[in-house]
């Protein structure tokens, strides 16, 4: 169901983006205003909110992994786009890339959100390793493009999302799972908020000032729950980005009403404490009593670069403007520095249809070379 009055909308897009919104939508309950968008009509079930984008050009039909194709039907479709936008003052987009739409369609609406002036969150995973490199590349060549249109970007490796998981159909689903759950929560801290809430307008603009973003989540139970979870933060492999540091921290701590107080401290501590003292650093609390009694979840989102602890955040709107500036590309998989010598932080060359041209012909078209 959408709620015409939240001023942010969850953008779900191709097959797998899309069951990961409606997963969010599900979890979140009635009030999230979200919208699915897909080449493929099969993906809108009745009654859902839900954008084709295409429909000339590709006849619901799906776009059958081509990417440029994917990206000039979401061009096409922009108007159907703008009817779901109206008063929207934040758009979470959730992608999953690989395949033609997830990849192409999100592209072009991050640059159709970007040109209209509203903030943008990309939630994007990138496909396991069993997918193959096809599609891995698929997914790499556009990554920094993402980057550049979105105004802050979380990219997610399927195989970090799922790390010790060796059954396939369950790391699959366990994969959405997770991704749906952490949106779920940056919702709730924004909208359906416990004892402390996150300020919509603060997160605005934290997201319209960021650059990268990284996220995990993690659970815990018993009396020692809230060092458990500290601890499985600062090892978890989504939150480590080598020596990027961060520049923002959104905490989210999600319990019943068992909840102490002293939690609340410990949490915040060592999340500051395992992501830099200097960061700015937001806290809010989500109480969910039917299914949280005993256990604790606490979401760690990061943003490497955003309002700086000693900003003015008390008034005002990001402004158009500050979201059209160049942002430096990143390649959000690289652990350490970015390039080396005169290739420090140089500007891929990505052409019209997103492929990063300074990616090897041979590594873009798939040809294996022989040792
Ligand atoms: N975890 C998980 N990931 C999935 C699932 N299905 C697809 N994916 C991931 O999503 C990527 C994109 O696949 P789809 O969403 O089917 O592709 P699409 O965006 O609809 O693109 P086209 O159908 O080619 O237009 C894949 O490469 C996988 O990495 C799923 O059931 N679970
Ligand atoms: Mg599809």
């Amino acid at each position: 169901m959408n709620d015409a009055k939240s001023s942010m909308i969850l953008i779900g897009i191709g097959g797998a983006g899309s069951a990961a919104a409606r997963g969010v939508s599900r979890a979140f309950g009635p009030g999230l205003r979200y919208v699915l968008a897909d080449t493929d009509a099969a993906t809108g079930a009745e009654g859902e909110p839900f954008v084709l984008l295409g429909g000339d050009r590709l006849a619901g039909r799906g776009s059958g992994g081509d990417i440029p194709m994917a990206r000039l039907a979401a061009e096409d479709s922009r108007d159907a786009i703008d009817e779901t936008l109206d008063g929207a003052r934040l758009a979470v987009v959730v992608a999953c890339l690989g395949g033609g739409t997830g990849t192409g369609a999100t592209l072009a609406v991050a640059r159709h959100l970007r040109e209209r002036g509203i903030p943008s969150i990309v939630f994007a995973t990138i496909p396991f390793e069993f997918e193959g490199a096809g599609r891995r590349q698929n997914a790499t060549g556009i990554m920094s493009s993402i980057a550049t249109e979105a105004s802050s970007s979380i990219f997610l490796p399927l195989d970090r999302l799922v790390a010790g998981e060796d059954n396939m159909e369950s790391a699959m689903k366990r994969a959405v799972d997770t991704l749906a759950s952490g949106i779920t929560l940056f919702w709730r801290m924004v909208e359906r908020p416990g004892y402390i809430r996150l300020d919509p307008e603060r997160v605005r603009r934290i997201v319209a000032n960021a650059e990268g973003g990284r996220f995990a989540v993690a659970t815990a139970q018993g009396p020692d729950r809230a060092a458990e979870v500290v601890d499985a933060l600062s090892r978890s492999p989504l939150l480590a980005a080598g020596n990027t540091p961060a520049r923002s921290i959104l905490c989210g701590i999600l319990a019943g009403e068992d909840l102490r107080l002293s939690e609340v401290g410990r949490v915040a501590e060592g999340v500051k404490a395992a992501f830099g003292r200097s960061a700015n650093f937001d806290l809010a609390t989500v109480n969910d009593e039917a299914t949280f009694s005993g256990r604790l979840s606490v979401v760690v989102f990061l943003f490497e670069s955003g309002i700086r602890k000693d900003d003015d955040v008390s008034g005002g709107s990001a402004d158009a403007p500050r979201l059209r500036r160049q942002r430096r590309p990143r390649n959000p998989l690289a652990q350490g520095p970015q390039g080396r010598g005169r290739f420090n932080n140089v500007e891929p060359t990505i052409n019209d249809s997103g492929v990063d041209l300074d990616t090897p012909t041979y590594l873009r078209q798939g040809v294996t070379l022989d040792a």
